[in-house]
């Protein structure tokens, strides 16, 4: 199964719910990151979640102890899952697995990000394999870089991958989940546009006409 998630990096609540309505029918889920969360207060997680679970896209990169308070944070207020740098390590990924357990949620682990990323590239397979090792559900690998996905793929096995940096920051829908990816993350492409449902219509489309 093949799906799109929205990057709500919007900065004013009514968009944030009126587009998470909008486009609900073609996306499984909404991921949420500090400028909305910054901008409407955390409570915004708690409220898109009863249009479609929310992925908050943290990216945690603290010691444990900090770690596990944010996602105990995100998580008390109702996110499904929430998004971990891999770079901050073991101690971390885990202590953040500890607290999304006592949620039944998930963790997601960056590798590299999909802008130039230079310092985490030469270590994202090693990350990869931390996150695969410690039983985080899932990591986010650039769509930008299809061959990174692919190469990722063959480290994760069955595990889910997300793949941000499609339309916006130049990523095909069709490269990133021939590469491997399970689902694609789109923000700008499709809050930007005047015609945000039809944007995301046609994206769903074309992932389901990949999906074998
Ligand atoms: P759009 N994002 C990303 N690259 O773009 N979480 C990463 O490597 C990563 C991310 C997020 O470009 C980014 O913060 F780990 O407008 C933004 O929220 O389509 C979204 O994915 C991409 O948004």
């Amino acid at each position: 199964m093949v799906g799109l998630i929205l990057a709500l990096d919007v900065m004013d609540r009514n968009r944030a719910i009126w587009l998470a309505r909008e486009v609900s029918e073609y996306v499984d889920y909404l991921k949420v990151n500090y400028p909305l969360v910054l901008s409407a207060g955390i409570e915004i997680i708690r409220e898109l979640s009863e249009i479609k679970p929310v992925i908050a896209d943290f990216k945690i990169a603290d010691i444990p102890y900090t770690s596990s308070l944010i996602a105990r944070k995100a998580f008390e207020n109702s996110a499904f899952a929430v998004i971990c740098h891999g770079m901050a390590g073991s101690d971390t990924l885990k202590a953040v697995l500890d607290v999304s357990d006592e949620f039944g949620g998930e963790v997601y682990v960056v590798t590299e990000l999909s802008s130039e990323s230079e310092f985490l590239r030469k270590f994202s397979d090693e990350i990869a394999m931390l996150a695969r090792d410690i039983g985080c559900h899932g990591i986010i690998a650039p769509a930008t870089r299809a061959e990174r996905v692919a190469q990722l793929r063959k480290i994760v096995g069955s595990m889910k991958i997300l793949s941000p940096g499609v339309g916006a920051q130049g990523g095909s829908v069709e490269e990133t989940i021939k590469a491997g990816a399970d689902y694609i993350i789109v923000g700008r492409s499709i809050y930007t546009s005047d015609e945000p449902k039809a944007v995301a219509r046609d994206i769903y489309e074309r992932i389901k006409g990949l999906e074998v």
